[in-house]
């Protein structure tokens, strides 16, 4: 309903503001991103511009002489869009759409547009949508307010109020809705998720571009679109992938899962409404958190991981760090201090297909950290535990003896930490 940014191809200037948190450098290289991001969006970046400050200017981000800069820019070069890289206050903005007179946005609204763009299926569109409308809500608030002050005498309503109030209204019930349509979804994946509940679950996680969806082919034979563009992915796959160990001793089948990648400074109204498609990744058993160790920044996407996986709940969970494009690192000397920096870690080249057995059987490895394999006597008065274990785990042994079933079942630590009241030494079944 509202159409809130669209870039078409358009002439665009990108715009940094130096703060305390990072160096210039690194400043610089968000610059770069973002940029990546206005291009990935459709918007041809023809300038980049980068203001060192303590903070951004609270009424239009830039100083008054880098504004100047860019208004003769956008005047000489055809511009018709300027994009900064951090987010703006509703008033940032609409200060400097009038001084420029071009389009403005901020990194957040890029994003929202990009996700906008590449939404296919109808949770995907359903999380977009609500995660915009959540974006220009406090917007059209302040805008309200700021009319109501300019405007508005003592007492007496400002002009454009009650067209403000009509479209917050509308917005708040078109949010209410979506979020009752995502609920339904959410419960219908729950329900198909159930009858898997005995596998073990992998999910790939990683910065956007760091190959999550190239390994997700290698590994499954799935075809995932997998491309040099940010947010090639906005859904979830999963896929049943065999793990065999090298002798071939062991083999099992687990589940892997692909999905959106993350970025810096993701947008929270994003974060919070793609809980849904997230959900495989906030209960997998293990994450894999892929890395593009080619890229100079590829601590700082760490980070920016991390941080969202603490958004999301899934930050204490067992995690394989997979470095990844090898082939294109051309400092061997770097691949191998991030592995001693982070463990465990493996290091591959998903497209050229270098140490994918290895992983393979690391993961493997994982698996067994996860599982354990526990001897139970189960009276037949609790017949409901035994098949509640052919639900959740894996059967490798049962013998329906005087006192009850003996079985030996692999289960989850956490689940097999829940039988400890029937837990017998195998040796001591034997005995019997
Ligand atoms: N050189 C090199 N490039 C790779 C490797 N793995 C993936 N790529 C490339 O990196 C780009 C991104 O790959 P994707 O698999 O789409 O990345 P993703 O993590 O799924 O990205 P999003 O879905 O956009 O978050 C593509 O152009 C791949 O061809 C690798 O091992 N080496
Ligand atoms: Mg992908």
């Amino acid at each position: 309903m509202h159409d809130i940014q669209n870039i078409p191809k358009e002439r665009a200037i990108a715009v940094g503001v130096g703060n305390r948190t990072y160096t210039r450098e690194e400043s610089l290289e968000h610059l770069d991103e973002l940029t990546f991001l206005a291009e990935t969006a459709g918007a041809d970046v023809i300038t980049k511009i980068y203001q060192d400050r303590d903070r951004p200017d609270g009424a239009t981000a830039v100083g008054k002489g880098k504004l100047e800069e860019i208004r003769q820019l956008v005047e000489d070069d055809g511009i018709v869009l300027v994009i900064f890289d951090d987010e703006l206050t509703p008033a940032q903005m609409r200060n400097l759409e009038r001084e420029l007179n071009v389009k403005v946005m901020d990194r957040t609204g890029l994003i929202l547009d990009i996700f906008a763009s590449r939404a296919r299926t109808y949770e995907s569109k359903l999380q977009v949508e609500l995660a915009q409308l959540q974006y220009l809500l406090p917007r059209l608030t302040r805008l309200w307010t700021h009319l109501s002050k300019q405007f508005g005498g003592i007492g007496s309503k400002g002009p454009g109020e009650s067209q403000i109030e009509t479209d917050r209204r509308l917005v708040r019930d078109r949010i209410a809705f979506l979020k009752d349509k995502l609920a339904t979804v959410a419960t219908q994946k729950f329900e198909q998720r159930k009858g898997r509940d005995s596998m073990q679950r992998f999910a790939l996680v990683g910065y956007t571009n760091a190959g999550k969806s190239t390994l997700m082919n290698v590994l499954s034979n799935a075809s995932v679109l997998a491309e040099d563009k940010l947010f090639a992915t906005l859904d979830t796959t999963v896929r049943t992938i065999e793990l065999v160990s090298d002798d071939r001793a062991t083999q099992r089948s687990v589940l892997l899962s692909d999905t959106v990648g993350f970025i810096r400074k993701l947008p929270t109204q994003l974060v919070a409404s793609f809980r849904s498609t997230l959900s495989e990744t906030v209960e997998a058993d293990v994450l894999l958190h892929v890395v593009d160790i080619a890229h100079p920044q590829f601590r700082d996407q760490i980070r920016a991981v991390q941080e969202t996986l603490v958004a999301i709940g899934a930050d204490s969970k067992p995690m394989l760090m997979v470095f990844n494009k090898i082939d294109a690192a051309n400092d061997l000397e770097l691949v191998h201090a991030a592995m001693s920096d982070y463990t465990p870690s493996i290091a591959i080249s998903a497209e050229r297909g270098i140490n994918i057995t290895n992983l393979r059987e690391t993961m493997l490895d994982m698996d067994d950290t996860q599982h354990e394999t526990v001897h139970l006597l189960v009276p037949y008065s609790a017949m409901n535990t035994v098949a509640h274990l052919y639900r959740i785990g894996t059967i490798l042994s049962r013998t329906d003896g005087d006192d009850g079933v003996e079985i030996t079942v692999r289960l989850e630590n956490s689940e097999a930490a829940k039988m400890q009241a029937w837990s017998i030494e195998k040796s001591e079944s034997i005995a019997h």
